[in-house]
């Protein structure tokens, strides 16, 4: 049955190919500047329209109890990376492990804009944040990167390493960029079983440099699946900032060449991160193919628990987290908007003691058994 919409797919590419072709021919002949321009112009219009309807509503207008949603979410996103920070420092924690301090908004903001059980989700290695906005159990996460039975992966995925099929989030995978063809394939299966779905694939500024990204971009937008692009640009690549490495820093263009509308959005305001993501959900879902949308963000802590940032001032870092904080920032408003700070207080309290429960579970539970060596390793039969 893959093949038939595979062939499918072919026929209508050589069909594109020969209007392309002809279309070419007959451009050269009938080559004016004043034509190549307002074709141009034209796609900008139609590039740039999601970007223009952002614009004119910049924030989701949350009620007082969504927002409060939104702010616990993001605190325990942050709580429980900081104790995981900790538990590492403890040697509790071993390999890589990739803390999601700072870039909260961009999780929970996507994540409350989706459909929950019809939506899909990949990312890659920096996961825990996601798994929580997407309403995974702390137990089993803690559990997983302390190489616990009780993990989500039974102790042997660890950080980088965690799925959860029944929340339909693929990963957590530890190759830069390789869920993002991966999760083409997530959309081509929600086109293929028209189950409404659509993929929502995550990946960094680094990731965007990589060809595998724009293979992908190509056959998804020639496809028309149901796919949103998310690049989470956290400044960052390792110790590579995105000025030295990247000849385009406005990522969200990096769909042109693809006919993929690009939106810029502050990673940093969960109520922006929703509205854009409403938009761009409603645009892939009615069929139009996919959209990228370019997250300015900023991680806090080092790439990952093993990197003393060096490359960059303790200043830069200070500077982000005293203007752009997205928990500070929420908090600031839902205070604005009259919520108590004892409340807040509260919260807080709540939020550190469910993560210390959390800790205490993956701490008790027992390693995997040497017996569980070679179970889940490969698929058993096909
Ligand atoms: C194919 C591949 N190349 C290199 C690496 C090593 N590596 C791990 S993370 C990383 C940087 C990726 O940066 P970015 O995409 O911006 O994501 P961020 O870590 O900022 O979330 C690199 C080069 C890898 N894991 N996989
Ligand atoms: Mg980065």
């Amino acid at each position: 049955m893959p093949c038939a919409v595979l062939r499918r797919a072919r026929r209508r590419n050589d069909l594109l190919a020969k209007a392309a072709s002809k279309s070419a021919a007959s451009s050269k002949k009938n080559a004016e500047p004043a034509v190549t321009d307002s074709a141009a112009s034209d796609d900008n219009f139609a590039l740039r329209s999601l970007q223009d309807e952002h614009a004119r509503q910049k924030r989701f207008d949350a009620s007082t109890e969504e927002f409060l949603e939104f702010y616990q979410k993001m605190l325990l996103i942050r709580r429980f990376e900081e104790r995981a920070g900790q538990l590492y420092g403890l040697g509790l924690i071993g390999g890589f492990c990739h803390l999601y301090i700072g870039q909260e908004a961009v999780a929970v903001g996507i994540q409350s804009a989706l459909d929950e059980g019809k939506d899909s989700v990949i990312t890659g290695y920096r996961d825990h944040g996601h798994m929580l906005a997407y309403g995974i159990d702390p137990k089993i996460i803690m559990a997983e990167l302390t190489g616990r039975q009780a993990g989500i992966s039974h102790g042997k995925g660890g950080s980088m390493h965690m799925f959860s099929t029944d929340h339909a989030f693929y990963g957590g995978h530890g190759i830069v960029g390789a869920q993002v063809p991966l999760g083409a394939g997530l959309a081509f299966a929600h086109k293929y079983r028209e189950d409404g779905g659509v993929c929502v694939a995550y990946f960094g500024d680094g990731a965007a440099n990589q060809g595998q990204v724009y293979e992908t971009f190509n056959m998804a937008s020639l496809w028309g699946l149901p796919i949103v692009f998310v690049i989470e640009n956290n400044q960052y690549a390792m110790g590579t900032s995105v000025k030295r490495s990247s000849a385009e820093t406005h990522f969200y263009r990096r769909g042109t060449a693809f006919r993929i509308p690009g939106m810029q959005v502050d990673g940093m305001d969960v109520l922006e991160v929703r509205q854009a993501t409403e938009i761009a959900v409603k645009h892939v879902r009615e069929g139009n193919g996919p959209v990228l949308m370019e997250l300015s963000t900023y991680r806090y802590r080092g790439h990952s628990m093993s990197d003393p940032a060096k490359y960059r001032t303790r200043e830069e870092v200070d500077g982000v987290r005293q203007t752009r904080d997205p928990i500070e920032h929420a908090k600031a408003e839902l205070i604005e908007r009259g919520i108590a700070e004892d409340k807040l207080k509260q919260i807080d309290a709540d939020i550190r003691a469910r993560v210390t429960e959390a800790a205490d579970f993956a701490e008790n539970s027992p390693e995997p058994a040497p017996s569980e060596l070679y179970t889940d390793v490969l698929v058993g039969s096909y």
